[in-house]
């Protein structure tokens, strides 16, 4: 649906433009005769994924079936009704295959679940148990590289023939070379030394973790029999680590985002979509979206990719002064505005860079500090977090404990973002029955001298202060219910998950977050005070004067000719 106005058509014409170039006109200011300025995005609706919430999961957090202080299959399984219950309709697991670290981003096995988390069976259980409950769940894979102690590697290194060129060696040390994401030379970063086979290879992330040589045809197709592996176990698709580091062509920038990269995921699309066309495939790629939206290769390539930068304006408008330092990798922060403008330019990046809905919002992840850690541990900032999330379209995303604003006990390490989900007020946090965590033994910090547990320590801090899901699903004005009312609301809602117009009204209050999501099923209004402690009276406009049923209440409300809304208000019509 789309709603063109006389003037700007006029203005068009009057430079002689072509039918082209007249076709998709965008009001840059709002007037008087049309208070608003208006995104038109044609959307490819009919995917699953388009009206999908993701939940993100790190296993060994989440809930632990046998005491022995990490999260498992059989504990997550346990948890699906509360998931079905939040209204997610998506899982994605961080890391399940076997691996050394605690995190399994370093793959030692592709084709057998990390033991830690349960038996094969355990597995298929999960995703049997899911999918009954409507819920999909997405796996991640990291195809750029694997463990050291993978046996691809291993072989590799002593030349065992076939396996010669399976990561990439040089006898010399690339001088000019660096990490990929930094355009200063250094080379020790990425150059690792191996005594095996007394040569230099290549690691982005590390010596541990060797990049494949994805421009080898024979590690391209173990790569795509793993993938062909795991569909034909019934998972949903695959979050992609790491996918702007594939196939490098030389130094700085020619180590991320090059031809080869893209081309490499157009080809994996192409062979997951053979196995199941339904599949799912969404992109980590940390950077620009005008970057990001290239992956998608004009359809031929990812379905999907995060959008970055909607967190983190989040925060820049919630506590700009943790958005300074907040560690967003490389995103500029040029022209972020403090303000509800921030959101306006993220729609609009997003429609410039693909289909609006390609990309995937999200407010964190488990690279990044918790938002509420960021936001200082303020509930009303947090509720207007979620309500900005919950109401932009795309596929969404959210981290597990953000719906009961989850913080973290201290910065400095990724294990402070990924602790143990709080379930209840007991001493275990309702995470097991033996007070055993894995964030307190020492064997999976072998790098720290001397470890020394922190979680049940921290926990005792906050025991009884409503930091669980027990005791925030009894309170009816709690973070956790806030979400659970806006998640139900957009499930019923398909013009806030793909709306084809949405008008952002700059409204006389700059604390007033106001858009019009329009599509052939309707209309939905969003309205947020974006303001964590202040009111906002805001002259409403004419086309929203009136009564209607407010969506979140589920009771009428009247929108006069000015509204004054409570500090964190939101509302949906
Ligand atoms: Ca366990
Ligand atoms: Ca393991
Ligand atoms: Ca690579």
């Amino acid at each position: 649906m789309k709603a063109f106005v006389p003037l700007l058509l006029s203005s068009t014409l009057l430079f002689g433009c072509s039918h082209q170039e007249a076709t998709a006109p965008e009001s840059k200011t709002a007037t008087a005769s049309q208070p608003y300025q208006s995104i038109t995005t044609q959307e490819d609706t009919s995917q699953w994924w388009k009206s999908a919430i993701f939940y993100e999961i790190w296993p060994r957090s989440f809930q632990d079936s046998d005491g022995d202080g990490s999260g498992d299959f059989k504990g997550m399984t346990n948890k699906l009704d509360y998931l079905k219950d939040l209204g997610i309709t998506g899982i994605w697991l961080t890391p399940v295959f076997e691996a050394p670290s605690y995190h399994g981003y370093d793959f030692q096995d592709f084709y057998n679940v990390e033991s830690d988390y349960g038996s094969m069976a355990d597995f298929e259980h999960f995703i049997q148990e899911s999918h009954k409950r409507g819920i999909k769940v997405i796996l991640d894979l990291v195809l750029n590289h694997i463990s050291d102690k993978h046996e691809w590697f291993i072989k590799s290194a002593n030349k065992v023939p076939g396996y010669e060129d399976y990561f990439i060696w040089r006898d010399d040390r690339p001088a000019d070379w660096g990490q990929a994401w930094s355009p200063k030379p250094n080379p020790t970063a990425v150059w690792h030394w191996n005594e095996t086979r007394k040569a230099y290879y290549y690691g982005a992330f590390g010596g541990t973790q060797p990049d494949l040589n994805l421009a080898k045809k024979v590690v391209v197709d173990e790569l795509n029999k793993l993938a062909t592996f795991w569909l034909k176990k019934g998972v949903d698709g695959f979050r992609l680590d790491a996918v702007r580091y594939a196939i490098e062509e030389g130094k700085f920038p020619l180590q991320a985002d090059t031809q080869g990269t893209l081309d490499y995921w157009t080809a994996f699309t192409q062979h997951v979509k053979s196995i199941n066309p339904d599949a799912m495939l969404v992109a980590e790629a940390w950077t620009g979206l005008d970057i990001v939206g290239k992956y998608r290769n004009n359809g031929k390539g990812l379905d999907s990719a995060f959008d970055f930068d909607f967190g983190y304006i989040v925060i820049d408008f919630l506590n700009p002064k943790a958005a300074k330092s907040a560690d967003f990798g490389t995103l500029s922060t040029t022209g972020l505005k403090q303000n509800r403008e921030n959101l306006w330019m993220n729609l609009q990046n997003r429609k410039a860079a693909a289909p609006m809905t390609y990309f995937s919002p999200f407010l964190t992840n488990h690279d990044q500090n918790r938002i509420m850690h960021t936001l200082e541990n303020d509930m009303a900032k947090a509720k207007i977090a979620a309500s900005v999330l919950m109401t932009t379209p795309g596929t969404l995303y959210m981290y597990y404990g953000e719906e009961i604003g989850m913080s973290q006990f201290k910065t400095g390490d990724d294990q402070y973002r990924r602790a143990i989900m709080q379930w209840s007020e007991e001493n275990t946090a309702g995470f097991n029955t033996t007070g055993n965590f894995w964030l307190d033994q020492g064997k999976w910090f072998p790098w720290v001298k001397d470890h020394k547990g922190w979680w049940a320590d921290y926990w005792k801090t906050l025991q009884g202060t409503g930091n669980s899901v027990a005791a925030q699903a009894a309170d009816e004005n709690s973070l956790y219910n806030h979400y659970k009312r806006l998640i139900k609301t957009r499930n019923e809602n398909t013009t806030l998950m793909y709306p084809d117009e949405i008008r952002y009204y700059p409204v006389d209050n700059v604390d007033v977050w106001l858009v019009e999501n329009i599509s052939e099923k309707g209309t939905n209004w969003v309205v947020v005070n974006l303001n964590p402690t202040q009111s906002a009276t805001f002259t409403v406009p004419k086309a929203l004067q009136g009564t209607r049923k407010e969506l979140l209440t589920g009771s009428k409300k009247t929108m006069g000719a000015s509204v004054t809304l409570k500090p964190t208000e939101t509302l949906v019509f």
